[in-house]
């Protein structure tokens, strides 16, 4: 995969450790303005946090799809989503508030935005992705790292793990009614987080 083995490892394993330095600043971001904004609103924008790094394997899966080499360089510069964070949020609104509050801060630079709650997936897949690069001060140098923050209510979550895992054991066979079906339970989920969203301005 990496071509010479063990410098390569290294100099992959100690990349992906900035990765995970630049996923628990973003953590404690987001801690920060849960904590602090459920002080003054008396409303948590967050439910739950969850983070991963994707495995060397993976790596290398993505950028062979996309026409690459396999390399620190081409990782860095072609793959946004290395180092990711998914935040569950209860209500439609709390998605776009904690976004607006991570993306304003002075050290979080948005590179980009993709919004699959506004426009879903032909599949029904909803969520708003962000692309942002914060740095990271290293003992020798500060590395700027890009991470890919998905936003999403529980009902999004819900639907979208579901999915995952469908997906995964159908894989090539997918039964012919199975995208239909699958849109339709994007459909009743988006509605229930509309009537969640009313009952919630209602209550406050
Ligand atoms: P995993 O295992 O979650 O990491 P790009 O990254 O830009 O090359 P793409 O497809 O344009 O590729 O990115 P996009 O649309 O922003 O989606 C990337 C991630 O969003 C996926 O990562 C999933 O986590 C999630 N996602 C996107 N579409 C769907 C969907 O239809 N269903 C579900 N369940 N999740 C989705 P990975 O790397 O595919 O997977």
């Amino acid at each position: 995969m990496f071509v010479d083995e063990d410098r390569d490892h290294r100099e992959l394993s100690r990349h992906l450790l900035v990765y995970k330095f630049a996923v628990e600043e973003l953590m404690t971001k987001l801690r920060i303005l849960g904590e602090e904004f459920d002080f003054v609103h008396e409303h948590d924008p967050i439910e739950h946090v969850t983070s991963r790094i994707k495995r060397p394997d993976a790596i290398a899966r993505k950028l062979h799809r996309k026409g690459h080499e396999v390399s620190v360089e081409t990782m860095t510069e072609h793959l946004d989503d290395v180092a990711g964070i998914r935040v569950v949020c209860p209500f439609v609104s709390d998605v776009y508030q904690v976004a607006d509050m991570l993306t304003k801060q002075n050290d979080v630079e948005l590179l980009h935005s993709k919004d699959y709650i506004a426009s879903p997936k032909p599949n029904g897949y909803r969520s708003l992705h962000l692309i942002v690069r914060i740095p990271v001060f290293l003992s020798d140098r500060v590395e700027h790292v890009k991470v890919e923050v998905q936003l999403r209510t529980i009902a999004m979550d819900f639907w979208a793990t579901l999915e995952h895992k469908l997906f995964y054991k159908y894989d090539t066979d997918v039964p012919a009614d199975f995208a239909g079906e699958l849109a339709a339970t994007a459909t009743i989920a988006a509605q229930l987080d509309a009537r969640m969203q009313v009952l919630h301005q209602r209550l406050r």
